[in-house]
């Protein structure tokens, strides 16, 4: 056998042993195996950082802010029915999210114009592009809009904040990261506020395994075999071409 074409069989063993190695490993490696989680970093207005409701008269909300506001104060106030008025008409208490509010007086009233609440929420370790958040809100007077990032979900119609109105689904808009979502609602006159129950899922962003796949293990070994017998053959060949 010539030298030339001992390289060539080189050349072809080595295309088929990385061929070969590389198709097991993209088939059965785990990289693309997606699960979808809850984004733990997504609450309901006035509760802590374990989703448990905050007390009445509580100064702040610790995951929103008070972002515009047409004059007044910026600081929020955490409200329950035994604040009164004027929870009842608005939506009474339930174990999974409180009113919040300017934090001006015990009837919460505010100027008139409209405000935007703020929240932010990090999809570190996730595929943004699967995210999706289910919700309701409510708010004193009626929403005006919805923003997740720069994407305005659009106008919502005022039907009363004596019970969680317009249900809402984001399913696109979403950005790897830290993202906002704003709720703009519009006072009138007296007392205003807002209430949200959120719910936000992603698929986790995929992860290279540390430890190879038993199929990865498998097609090395037979790429390895073949290398083998490849230079034994080799070894064999050169002998042939030595004597010739
Ligand atoms: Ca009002």
């Amino acid at each position: 056998m010539t030298i030339d074409r001992i390289s060539q069989r080189i050349k072809l063993s080595i295309s088929l042993f990385a061929t070969s190695t590389a198709t097991l490993a993209l088939i059965f490696s785990p990289v693309d195996r997606a699960q979808a989680a809850t984004i733990t970093s997504l609450y309901n207005t006035g509760v802590d950082n374990s989703g448990t409701v905050l007390a009445n008269g509580t100064v702040g909300d610790p995951h929103y802010v008070l972002a515009s506001v047409p004059s007044g104060t910026t600081s929020i106030r955490v409200l329950t029915s035994a604040n009164g008025y004027p929870i009842g008409p608005w939506l009474g208490d339930n174990t999974t999210s409180r009113w919040i509010a300017p934090n001006s007086n015990s009837q919460v009233d505010g100027p008139a114009g409209d405000y935007t609440y703020r929240t932010t929420f990090d999809l570190t370790g996730f595929n943004a592009s699967t995210a999706q958040i289910t919700g309701l809100w409510t708010s004193d007077d009626g929403g005006v809009d919805i923003v997740l990032n720069t994407t305005h979900l659009g106008s919502f119609s005022n039907i009363g904040f004596s019970n969680f109105f317009t249900p809402f689904t984001i399913s696109s808009g979403f950005q790897s990261g830290i993202n906002t979502l704003d709720f703009i609602m519009h006072n009138s006159s007296g007392p205003t506020g807002l209430r949200t129950e959120l719910r936000g899922t992603a698929d986790l962003s995929a992860t290279p395994a540390s430890v190879p796949e038993p199929f990865t293990i498998i097609g090395t070994f037979i790429g390895g075999t073949a290398a083998f017998r490849m230079k034994k053959k080799l070894g064999a060949n050169k002998s042939e071409t030595t004597i010739k």
